[in-house]
């Protein structure tokens, strides 16, 4: 498989297009005024998502990032304190939304190199009742864990942390964009991956292929606010069936398939780890990611290393001045990953 331009494409998984079947779905998706809640193929992807992550219900959202605030804004009033990863993207790459638009305060613990926090400083980090305190109302975890190497993040984690937070009452949502490849790498359903989550928010547009959207899941009653303040947001769709259609065929026959991506970045981070002057970063890939660096003392830099790629058509991205992340999905083959191998190899030599 490949794009039809023949570019070669290992910056994200975000960059994946709809494959024939979904376009196929799409054209022929039955549609419905979204907001009145008579779209049926958005109906239908909801109940499905749900169904997959175990939880009561869900909603569609236009992106994660619009998926893990409103999270933050259902969970959250103004001036409550959220808690997660120095390394957590909706630290990192979420433009402060729920600081800048819910007055939410993040209260950032240091992500460990595993992907997780460390329990005692998330207890740690819960505030006590005391005037002077914001209200620690919830915890964001996120699986797989990208920028600490795309980590899959285990169930019995997830269990000592609600085992931590339910005594208090706070709540648990978990940056799933990618729950998926973490239940493929685990071996788990995704369902048994967030059971002990209050909210999730998984993402059909990233290897699972879809063009556009993301699902939010938990009670019904957290959907129904979450459904207010989605249309709080401008993010009320209509007839977009048309691309829910594509989710739906993302989650019958997309997931499975995810072993592939990982199998290949594997096959990836092993060839790099012996290329003079690249070394794995985060370690080796455990998902769909490999995090490298380029030696300091080494002629070549990173910005060098992306024209050269880019001459031969293949695309990388940058994560530093000296290091990258390349990820794997379902339009790079086993002759991409040999492509990619053999010009690193002679931009290092
Ligand atoms: N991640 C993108 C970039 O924003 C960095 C990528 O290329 O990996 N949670 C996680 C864990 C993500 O990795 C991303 C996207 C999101 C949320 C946001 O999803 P979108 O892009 O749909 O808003």
């Amino acid at each position: 498989m490949a794009f039809e331009n023949g570019i070669i494409d290992f910056r994200s998984d975000t960059v994946t297009h709809p494959t024939a079947r979904m376009r196929k779905a799409m054209a022929s998706a039955k549609v419905g005024d979204d907001v009145y809640g008579e779209d049926p193929t958005i109906n239908q992807l909801e109940s499905l998502s749900a169904q997959i992550l175990g939880k009561e219900a869900a909603l569609f959202t236009a992106s994660g990032t619009m998926g893990n605030l409103i999270a933050v804004l259902t969970h959250c009033a103004r001036g409550d304190e959220a808690v997660m990863g120095t390394q957590g993207h909706t630290f990192l790459h979420e433009v402060g939304g729920m600081a800048a638009l819910g007055g939410v305060f993040p209260h950032m613990i240091p992500s460990k190199a595993n992907g997780t926090m460390d329990l005692n400083k998330v207890k740690n980090a819960i505030r006590e009742e005391d005037i002077h305190h914001p209200e620690t109302r919830l915890v964001i975890v996120e699986n797989t864990q990208n920028a600490c190497g795309g980590i899959p993040i285990p169930a019995k984690y997830m269990q000592e942390l609600s085992d931590l937070l339910d005594p208090m009452d706070i709540r648990l949502h978990v940056d799933g964009a990618r729950i998926f490849n973490a239940g493929v790498a685990l071996n788990k359903p995704a369902k048994k991956l967030v059971e002990n989550a209050d909210s999730i928010m998984f993402c059909l547009s990233k290897g699972l292929c879809a063009p556009v959207g993301s699902m939010l899941c938990g009670s019904h009653n957290f959907i129904r606010r979450a459904r207010k303040i989605r249309k709080q947001l401008g993010g009320g769709m209509r007839q977009a069936g048309i691309i829910a259609a594509a989710g739906i065929v993302a989650l019958e026959s997309m997931i499975d398939r995810l072993a592939e991506d990982h199998h290949r970045a594997k096959m990836l981070s092993e060839a790099i780890s012996e290329i003079n002057g690249l070394s794995l970063e985060k370690g080796e890939a455990q998902t769909n990611m490999v995090y490298v660096a380029i030696a300091n003392d080494h002629a070549v830099d990173a910005d060098e290393l992306v024209q050269t790629c880019s001459d031969r058509g293949i695309l990388i991205g940058k994560s530093g001045s000296r290091s990258f992340r390349f990820v794997t999905h379902y339009w790079i083959t086993d002759e991409d990953i040999e492509k990619l191998i053999s010009v690193l190899k002679a931009a290092m030599s």
